[in-house]
């Protein structure tokens, strides 16, 4: 097991460096500690061709740039908070309307736009990258002090886990995700409408125009989100479901997770032959088949489109902080804030 580690670049004057985590089976995993920013994941087709399948950029000024979050880790809160604004224990609490009225992915700079300290340990059956960083009271107009941790490990066994930590002084709000968009057919050769997904899961959220939750859980049945039997990418695209055209066609949707830890989430793309499993203990996931990318970037010179990538974003449901009726994402004072996500690489 290894790590490499380059210098890119510079931001707030701190060094930015892009770190390889590499296993004994061939599979590669570059990041940054600038947003933790996940920008290549190599692994092998059914073919034996080793190749990346997440979106990403060449350089340090693109991920400075970033509009369509690709690979950081959001937070305080991943996702919308209606009209920008909570209140938390009698004080209501100011956030920057950075996506239309409302306050979307943690902010301007959140966590994806700042650089974090890190921590590397390379044993014989891991490799283990410790990102840490302290959101101070009153950042982005949240409350408290929040000392947070996520850690990137990968094993022999071609599994990948991401562990959020956080801790803070104050109550505030905590729900980071990964934003990381996947395409399983290698180096970005076709869009993600052909891939296959399976989330086991019976409700989703329905969501307005402005896709904040309106508080309803949908029953999936009868519907194109019931992909407990797996379904197509495009047939949300082509749906005619107001939900899927709201979303831009396509998903942009919190789902419930029925079970944890047994498989509950799993990509297929059927050309290159590769799976991805995506297990995780959190309540819900958002699917996001990138119905919105603008069609500007450079992705590893492919130039970008809609349904270049989908994220699976494991996390707490959105905006719970104005749904009484949803886990709530609150952390409290010296309560300890962890969860983790596992994805596992394999073909068939
Ligand atoms: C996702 C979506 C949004 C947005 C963004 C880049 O998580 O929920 O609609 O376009 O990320």
């Amino acid at each position: 097991m290894l790590i490499n580690k380059q210098l890119i670049g510079e931001v707030d004057g701190k060094s930015v460096y892009e770190y390889t985590l590499k296993n004994g089976n061939g599979i590669e995993i570059s990041c940054l500690n600038y947003g933790c920013a996940i920008t290549k994941m190599i692994t092998p087709d059914n073919k034996g061709n080793y190749e990346n399948i997440v979106l990403g950029f060449q350089d340090l000024a693109a991920y400075q740039d970033n509009p369509i979050y690709a690979g950081v880790v959001v937070g305080r809160i991943a996702g919308r908070i209606q009209d920008a604004q909570f209140t938390l224990d009698g004080k209501t609490y100011t956030l920057a309307s950075n996506d239309g009225q409302n306050h979307l992915h943690g902010g301007l700079r959140g966590f994806h736009k700042v650089v974090w300290d890190v921590k590397t340990l390379d044993t014989e059956q891991e490799v283990v990258i410790e990102f840490s960083y302290t959101s101070l009271d009153g950042e982005e107009g949240y409350p408290g002090t929040l000392a947070t941790k996520v850690t990137y490990t990968l094993n022999d066994q071609n599994e990948f886990m991401i562990h959020y930590y956080g801790q803070t002084d104050q109550e505030t709000l905590f729900n980071p995700t990964n934003h990381t968009y996947f395409n399983l057919s290698g180096n970005v050769k076709q869009d993600i409408s052909q891939h296959s997904l399976k989330i086991n899961s019976s409700q989703f959220l329905e969501l307005t125009q402005e896709l904040m939750p309106t508080g309803k859980f949908i029953d999936v049945k009868d519907t194109v989100f019931d992909f407990r039997n797996g379904r197509k990418i495009k047939e949300g695209i082509d749906s005619s479901d107001s939900q899927n055209i709201i979303a831009g066609r396509g998903y942009d949707h919190p789902f419930v997770l029925d079970s944890h830890y047994n498989q509950e989430i799993v990509l297929h793309d059927e050309k290159s032959g590769r799976n991805l499993v995506v297990e995780s203990d959190a309540v819900g996931v958002v699917l996001y088949t990138g119905n919105q990318i603008p069609t500007n970037l450079d992705i590893h010179g492919v130039k970008s489109r809609p349904y270049l990538g989908l994220c699976l974003e494991t996390q707490g449901l959105p905006d719970s902080i104005h749904h009484p009726n949803f886990p709530s994402c609150i952390l409290k004072k010296d309560q300890k804030f962890s969860t983790m996500t596992k994805y596992t690489f394999s073909v068939g």
